[in-house]
């Protein structure tokens, strides 16, 4: 009887040590792979079809967190584009984000935009207008006057600015 006290007592202590080792390594499996929404370990072409699925409204099981790759808290077209210039080998990394602000001058208002780091803004939609009475939208420009090329690769958050040129009526 002793005996198997002992045992029982020594699995006990081997099974809590086992406890208290999970959290370390469950821990170290927390870190999310971005674009890796079916949990394979690999972010591959499984992961855009389990996608398509899902925002088809499918019924399908996905890593939510792992799906967001542009982190702006909605998961939709947006990042499935992200995902899939990240497979095609173009340098855009999953997860790390990058904000496009937009100063519109007095135009009507553009929303915020959140890309992945190294992607292109016309990678995931076309880029925005603005509109104000009595001006025709000339275009978007960086903080030092020089154009923002909507087909470059954004490599950090930036505001660019709208310009407008006031429409002359005395032509008309
Ligand atoms: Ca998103």
């Amino acid at each position: 009887m002793k005996n198997f006290l002992q045992r029982f007592i020594a699995s006990i202590l081997s099974l809590s040590i086992a406890l208290t080792m999970m959290p370390l390594a469950a821990f170290a499996q927390q870190g999310v792979l971005y674009g890796d929404i079916n949990r394979s370990g690999f972010v591959d072409q499984n992961d855009v079809n389990d996608f398509k699925k899902y925002l088809a409204e499918y019924s399908i099981d996905i890593d939510t967190k792992a799906a967001d790759v542009n982190l702006d808290c909605s998961l939709d077209l947006r990042d499935l584009l992200l995902i899939e210039k990240y497979i095609a080998g173009y340098d855009v990394v999953l997860g790390d984000n990058v904000i496009i602000t937009f100063d519109t001058n007095g135009g009507t208002r553009v929303d915020p935009v959140m890309l992945c780091n190294g992607a292109v803004l016309t990678d995931i939609m076309d880029e925005p207008v603005t509109e104000k009475d009595g001006h025709i939208f000339i275009g978007w420009f960086m903080d030092d006057g020089s154009p923002f090329y909507a087909e470059e690769a954004i490599t950090a958050s930036m505001t660019i600015h709208a310009k407008f040129e006031p429409i002359d009526t005395d032509i008309y």
